[in-house]
């Protein structure tokens, strides 16, 4: 049986990628943060099935070396996947130190831990197509070159280049997946289409009137997860370590995507949508395309899921939650909003 170690075990990511690993029959060990409410929601249905089997939890932090130090020399897992990250780029503009010392000093205090336990233990590094900064139309690639507009982007540089330099310094198994805006009904609430996604269940059921967003103009390539976290893993499974893009190859804009997220449910996003300053940013990440056929070519990845079916699945998922919040609502133990006070 394989085993693997998860930072980030927690998050959106992590859901899928610890989904997949379990249904592969892996040992899988995760890393949480502890806070004052218990954040484990994504993940308890496989604490349910297999937290007394497979599924083991530890406290850890990034910025905790030693405890990354005792956990691997405890585990010696196979592979290691590093996803813990301060991932909201706006966020990273208002906390920027936090975001830049989980970024760099996290991941190297990792890979560092890694090269003292056992340099055969396969490593993945969560990169971001918000490293290329999205001032070009061009397709982006793995030769492509980074200009990071957010400390965010810029922290992913330095994990990135240095996930690199392990592989060529210490000939270490370090991959780096560069991987574009990836979304699921498990996608954090205050990324923009989860918030979209959010707003369109709630109004469609009469308890939200409007959705406040920022820059409407902004293009992604938007994919599903859980698409995403089977490349991670295949990318560990390859012959040889090196870095690859995972995109779908089509990029949309934040409107495009309010509306198709809005015509799902037969509403018109013009009658709700409202742009606030406050959600534009310091600066911009204006256009996200990627290319990638050097991953399709080489590890035989590829998305299943389109654009469509994605808006499909986000919606219909959040109008089951907004069904739920209105019996809330008509006993009195929630309010209805105008905006989500959340976002
Ligand atoms: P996410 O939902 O925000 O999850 C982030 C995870 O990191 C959470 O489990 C969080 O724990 C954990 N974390 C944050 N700070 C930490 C710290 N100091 N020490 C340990 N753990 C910490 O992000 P995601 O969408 O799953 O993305 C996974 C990774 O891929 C991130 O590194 C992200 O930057 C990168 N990425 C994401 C995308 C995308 O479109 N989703 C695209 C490219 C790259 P808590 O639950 O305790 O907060
Ligand atoms: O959903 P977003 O916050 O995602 P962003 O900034 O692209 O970052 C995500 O994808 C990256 C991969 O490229 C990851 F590395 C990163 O961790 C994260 O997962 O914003 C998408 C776009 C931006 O241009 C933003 O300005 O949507 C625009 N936007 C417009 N209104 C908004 C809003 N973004 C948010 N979060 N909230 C809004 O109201």
């Amino acid at each position: 049986m394989k085993v693997a170690f998860i930072t980030g075990i927690t998050g959106q990511d992590g859901y899928y990628l610890t989904k997949l690993l379990l249904e592969k029959d892996y040992i899988v060990h995760g890393t949480i943060r502890r806070a004052s409410l218990i954040n484990t929601e994504r993940i308890d249905p496989l604490i349910s099935k297999y937290g007394n089997d497979r599924l083991y939890l530890h406290y850890s932090d990034l910025l905790d070396s030693s405890s990354l130090t005792n956990l691997l020399n405890k585990i010696l897992p196979d592979e290691v996947y590093n996803l813990a990250a301060q991932s909201h780029v706006s966020v990273s503009f208002k906390n920027p130190i936090y975001t830049t010392q989980v970024g760099t000093l996290g991941s190297i205090s990792l890979l560092e831990a890694l090269r003292n336990t056992n340099k055969s233990i396969k490593f993945y590094q969560a990169s971001s197509s918000e490293m290329y900064g999205g001032a070009s139309k061009t397709k982006l690639n793995e030769k492509s070159p980074f200009d990071p507009k957010s400390p965010y982007a810029a922290s992913k540089v330095f994990a990135h280049d240095v996930t690199k330099l392990y592989r060529e310094s210490y000939d270490m198994f370090t991959v780096n997946g560069i991987l574009f805006n990836h979304e699921s009904p498990m996608r954090g609430e205050t990324f923009v289409t989860r918030k979209i996604t959010r707003a369109v269940g709630r109004i469609k059921l009469g308890i939200q009137e409007k959705v406040l967003l920022g820059n409407l103009d902004a293009f992604r390539d938007w994919g599903f997860a859980g698409d995403y976290v089977e490349g991670m893993w295949m990318m560990l499974q390859h012959h040889t370590p090196d870095d690859w893009v995972l995109a779908t190859g089509e990029s949309i804009s934040v409107k495009e995507f309010a509306k198709a997220a809005f015509e799902a449910v037969n509403l018109n996003w013009k009658d709700y949508v409202e742009v606030s300053e406050k959600y534009f940013r310091p600066n911009e990440v204006e256009y996200l395309l990627g290319d990638y056929s050097k991953a399709e070519k080489e590890i035989g990845w590829k998305p299943k899921t389109s654009i469509t079916e994605l808006v499909n699945m986000m919606v219909e998922s959040d109008l089951k939650l907004a069904k739920q919040e209105k019996v809330l609502i008509e006993n009195n133990l929630l309010k209805p909003t105008w905006d989500n006070p959340k976002s």
